[in-house]
C-alpha cells in the first residue's frame, strides 16, 4: 500500500476483487479498504478510532487468509461454504467462534453499502454541498442501524471534522473535480456490484443479522 491515497487504486483494487465467475477475491477487498483506511488517516486523529476497528477486522481476514485453512479463505463464497459446513460461524449470539470470518466480513460489507451512498452523493453533489451532511445523511440511511447510540453519537462528532468539500476531491488524488467526478461514476458500478453478490450470498445463507 503506498502512502497517498488515490481513488484510482481503489477503484482497481475493487476491480480485480471480482472474479470471471463472480466470486469476490478476499485478498483484494481487503487491499480496497487498506486504500480507504489510508484516506481515512489523511484526514486526521479524529477518524482514528473508526480507522482501528477497520485495520483489527482486516487483520483478522488477513490471518484466516494466511492461516493453516487460507485456501477456504480465496474468495468470500469459499469463506461462507467452509465456515458454515464446519461450524465455524456463531448464529445467535457470540460465544466460540466471536470473531469468524463471516461476521467479521459482515461489518465490512454493512460499511461498503455507507461508502456506496456517501459516494454517489458526492458525485452528484453541488459545489456549495457539504461533505459532513453527505456523509451522516449516508451513515444514517446505512450503518447507522447497526450501531448503538454511543458508537452513532462519537461517529456525529468525527463527521463534523470532515473537511469540506473542495479538500476532499484534492485528496483524492484523482484529476480535477471533473476528473474525480468522472472516476466516480467508474468506481461506483463496481463497488456496488461487489456490495450486491456479497449481500445475496449473505441473504441466501441468512447471515445478514450475525452477532
Ligand atoms: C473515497 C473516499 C471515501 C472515504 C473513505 C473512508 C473509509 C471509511 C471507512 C469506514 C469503515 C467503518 C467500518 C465500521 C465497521 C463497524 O461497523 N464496526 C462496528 C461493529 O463492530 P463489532 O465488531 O463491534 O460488531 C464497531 O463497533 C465500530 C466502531 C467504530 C465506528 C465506525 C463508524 C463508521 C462510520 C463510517 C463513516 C466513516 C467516515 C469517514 C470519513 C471519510
Amino acid at each position: 500500500m503506498a502512502d497517498t491515497f488515490s481513488l484510482q487504486r481503489v477503484l482497481e483494487t475493487f476491480r480485480s476483487s471480482l472474479s470471471e465467475n463472480k466470486e469476490v477475491y478476499i485478498k483484494y477487498y481487503i487491499s480496497g479498504w487498506k486504500e480507504l483506511v489510508s484516506f481515512m488517516n489523511s484526514l486526521g486523529n479524529v477518524f482514528s478510532f473508526i480507522s482501528k476497528d477497520v485495520v483489527c477486522k482486516i487483520q483478522i481476514l488477513e490471518n484466516f487468509l494466511s492461516g493453516e485453512n487460507g485456501s477456504h479463505y480465496v474468495t468470500i463464497q469459499s469463506m461462507v461454504k467452509y465456515e458454515l459446513e464446519n461450524d465455524l460461524v456463531d448464529l445467535t449470539k457470540r460465544s466460540s467462534h466471536p470473531e469468524s470470518g463471516c461476521r467479521t466480513l459482515l461489518r465490512l460489507h454493512r460499511a461498503l453499502r455507507w461508502l456506496e451512498l456517501f459516494l454517489e452523493k458526492l458525485r452528484t453533489s453541488s459545489e456549495d454541498s457539504k461533505t459532513s451532511v453527505m456523509c451522516s445523511d449516508a451513515y444514517n440511511e446505512s450503518l447507522a442501524h447497526h450501531h448503538p447510540w454511543l458508537i452513532r453519537k462519537a461517529v456525529g462528532v468525527a463527521f463534523c471534522a470532515l473537511p469540506g468539500r473542495n479538500t476532499f476531491f484534492d485528496v483524492m488524488n484523482a484529476g480535477d473535480h471533473t476528473q474525480v467526478v468522472a472516476l466516480l461514476g467508474e468506481s461506483l458500478p463496481l463497488i456496488s456490484e461487489v456490495y450486491q453478490i456479497t449481500e445475496d450470498l449473505y441473504a441466501k445463507n441468512n447471515l445478514l443479522e450475525l452477532p
